[in-house]
């Protein structure tokens, strides 16, 4: 094999938008391997993955699945990547993997935007790819015209490797342009070698002048050669282009039909000869290679059938069915293909297998020899950061601990979700990147751990304050039978400046109210804060004690508790309450061509906008800073998505708390009300 140091296993993994045949492209790939039958559809819903009950029903990949086969003598791991822009942290994770991506992309110029994330985490990495578009069976796209398009959000350049035979509108054949060989498709099987059709020869030539001007960016030699006009050898042309891509300096463009099994005996040759082995992808992850055995952890999964199943690539040594890692034992070796675990005895370099039955392993740590177990030096894609939310409570209260107890084993998982228990409105809430991806996570909770939850919107944490002050005299006296109890106060309440909080202020003298009962008034003072007259938590007020009266029987604890709670309720609706809602910092990055776009959108939702600058690292794009109400952060992401071809996102935390009057403010209070009354 020209230039592989290694026949190791290899693995690829299969990215791009929602849609763009991924799924169908492995089910190609594995057919031309051999390692199926027959080809699963993804309408039909017999792939070989996607079988989960979630998957099926939406014809969706919403988890990583993973395939193994032998090509011409080579073993291979695949790794078909869910598309939606909602399960991005499980492409991220999975493309660790990856000694080669492999981009699948639709024909289509005005979609060309979706691929624009991809192309950034790839770059970010220096992940080898190459693009594959597919769906060539039905389209009537220019070629060139969609590769302008693409190469707009690719820093790398795009190399051209087929030119499209053309049959009328549709497209019959491709020719090779590196080994100048022209092929016609058959549906469902490999192409036939033709004779070049001369009306080709002309768009071939400029084609292959174009592929091997952008080669020779990278190789005096090669620019020498065409400079001089002489015609390189094909020999000397592919191990360019594959130094190239090794390098991640360049991404060849391939295309096909997944569907028609066009283009895939082409894509399997790029694969194999190309491909860079797993030494170097270590090397790319800084994973550093010794004698002792290193793997690294790409995903768990809790399957329903098995238990925690760890996914791992295997960098050095062997993995054998028993041995220990990281002070565990591992309970089983497997490939897994689909739906199943094949179990394997023994597993080496380049291997991507699965390990039974382990409790510690987490996404991104590094597997060694006996007890250790290692956060890697390697870098790892950040954590995608929540911008969708639910509250959420069990069906059946009895299963309040289950469902914490499954909601970590989904954030094992896919660190992209998140619990959290909300101190403000006491809800149960889980936030992770949209709609579906919640809606998946609610799914998994009923078909894998089986706990029933209803899901509702979450409730914005509007809090209260008073505009101005008073006095109040409350006394709190109560005869029943024997002993009774008393308690007298005067308090002034007044407001305190935002974000000050509560302050309490003993100003007693000459013991008129004792030392011991004062606290107590300070107690009942803040209990009553809970809830203030408009049906909220009160912040930032400031009582003072400054007199009241006590009797030396009946005066306890409790009656200068109740005393001071009650002063509270009397005085507090006279100081002018008023609701306060919650101001996020928000930063919108968004592509700069729709930043007009998203002055509408953050004014449309009583935002206001601070200022905007170009994102860093990302060409093109602008980060929006704005301030905007909680309230309105709900389903900004849908918003913003649809707005932005699905590519746009934001970061949010809490800023301040503002002052919300006028028609909001009563339609606020009134719904806090009528939930009261029930
Ligand atoms: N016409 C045509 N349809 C395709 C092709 N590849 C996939 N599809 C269809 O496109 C849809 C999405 O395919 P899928 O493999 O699930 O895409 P994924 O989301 O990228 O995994 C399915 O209905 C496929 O049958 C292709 O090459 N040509
Ligand atoms: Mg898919």
């Amino acid at each position: 094999m020209s230039g592989q140091e290694t026949t190791a296993a290899r693995c690829a993994v299969l990215v791009g938008p929602y849609t763009s045949g991924k799924t169908t492209l492995m089910e190609a790939l594995l057919l031309a391997a051999e390692a199926i039958h027959r080809k699963g559809s993804v309408p039909q819903g017999n792939t070989l993955g996607d079988f989960s009950p979630e998957a099926r029903h939406r014809q969706m990949t919403v988890e990583p699945n993973v395939a193994h086969c032998d090509y011409l003598g080579d073993s291979w791991s695949f790794i078909d990547c869910p598309g939606s822009v909602e399960l991005s942290q499980d492409r991220n994770a999975a493309l660790m993997a990856a000694d080669i991506a492999i981009v699948v992309a639709e024909p289509d110029p005005a979609r060309a935007l979706t691929l624009a994330p991809i192309f950034k985490i790839l770059d970010d990495f220096n992940i080898p790819h190459i693009l594959f578009v597919n769906k060539m069976d039905k389209t009537e796209v220019r070629v060139r015209d969609l590769l302008e398009a693409l190469q707009a959000v690719s820093s790398k350049p795009l190399v051209l490797r087929q030119v499209p035979i053309r049959d009328g509108e549709d497209i019959s054949g491709f020719v090779d342009l590196v080994s100048e060989r022209a092929y016609r498709y058959k549906e469902g099987a490999a192409s036939d070698l033709i004779k070049m059709p001369e009306a080709i020869k002309e768009r071939e030539d400029e084609a292959r002048q174009v592929m091997l001007e952008s080669l020779a960016d990278f190789d005096d030699a090669l620019l020498e050669q065409l400079l001089e006009d002489q015609v390189p050898a094909t020999g000397e042309v592919y191990e360019q282009l594959t130094k190239d891509l090794r390098e991640d300096l360049i991404v060849p463009v391939l295309f096909g039909s997944a569907e028609a099994d066009n283009g895939i005996t082409r894509l399997w040759k790029a694969l194999r000869h190309e491909t860079p082995g797993h030494e170097k992808t270590a090397e790319r992850l800084g994973i550093p290679l010794g004698e002792e055995f290193t793997a690294s952890v790409v995903r768990v999964y809790h399957q329903s059938h098995t238990g925690k199943m760890t996914l791992a690539r295997i960098w050095n040594g062997a993995a054998q069915d028993g041995m220990t890692l990281g002070g565990e034992r591992v309970s089983g070796l497997f490939h897994m293909m689909g739906h199943d675990n094949l179990k394997l005895s023994e597993a080496g370099p380049g291997e991507l297998v699965a390990l039974g039955r382990m409790e510690n392993p987490q996404t991104g740590n590094l597997l060694r020899d006996g007890e250790r177990i290692e956060s890697p030096d390697m870098v790892l894609p950040e954590v995608l950061k929540p911008v969708y939310g639910l509250a959420i409570t069990p069906k059946n209260r009895q299963d309040e601990v289950k469902l914490t107890g499954s909601i970590a084993k989904l954030i094992e998982e896919d660190p992209s979700l998140e619990l959290e228990h909300n101190a403000d409105t006491h809800q149960m809430l889980i936030w992770g990147q949209g709609e579906i991806h919640l809606k998946l996570a609610v799914e998994h909770l009923n078909s894998k751990y089986h706990v029933e939850v209803e899901a509702a919107r979450p409730q914005t944490a509007y809090k209260e304050t008073i505009k101005r002050g008073t006095k109040q005299h409350s006394r709190f006296k109560r005869q029943s039978g024997g002993h009774g109890q008393f308690g007298d106060v005067q308090i002034e309440i007044a407001p305190q400046p935002r974000g000050k909080g509560f302050e309490f202020v003993d100003k007693i003298v000459g013991g008129s109210v004792p030392r011991q009962f004062i606290p107590s008034v300070e107690h009942g003072a803040r209990e009553y804060l809970q809830r203030g007259p408009l049906g909220f938590p009160v912040v930032d007020v400031a009582v003072t004690l400054f007199d009241g009266q006590y009797h030396s029987v009946d005066s306890s604890d409790m009656a200068f508790k109740t005393a001071g709670r009650l002063a509270m309720s009397e005085g507090m609706p006279n100081c002018q309450p008023v609701l306060l809602e919650p101001i996020y910092d928000v930063t919108i990055s968004v592509p700069n061509e729709f930043t007009s776009k998203i002055h509408g959108l953050v004014s449309g939702r009583r935002g206001q906008i601070l200022g905007f600058e170009t994102k860093p690292g990302w060409d093109g794009w602008d980060n929006l800073k704005c301030h905007l109400p909680q309230a309105e952060l709900q389903d900004l992401i849908v918003e913003l998505r649809s707005l932005t071809f699905g590519v746009g996102s934001f970061e949010r935390s809490f800023d301040h708390l503002q002052e919300l009057t006028g028609r909001l403010a009563d339609k606020v209070i009134e719904a806090q009300q009528s939930e009261d009354a029930h």
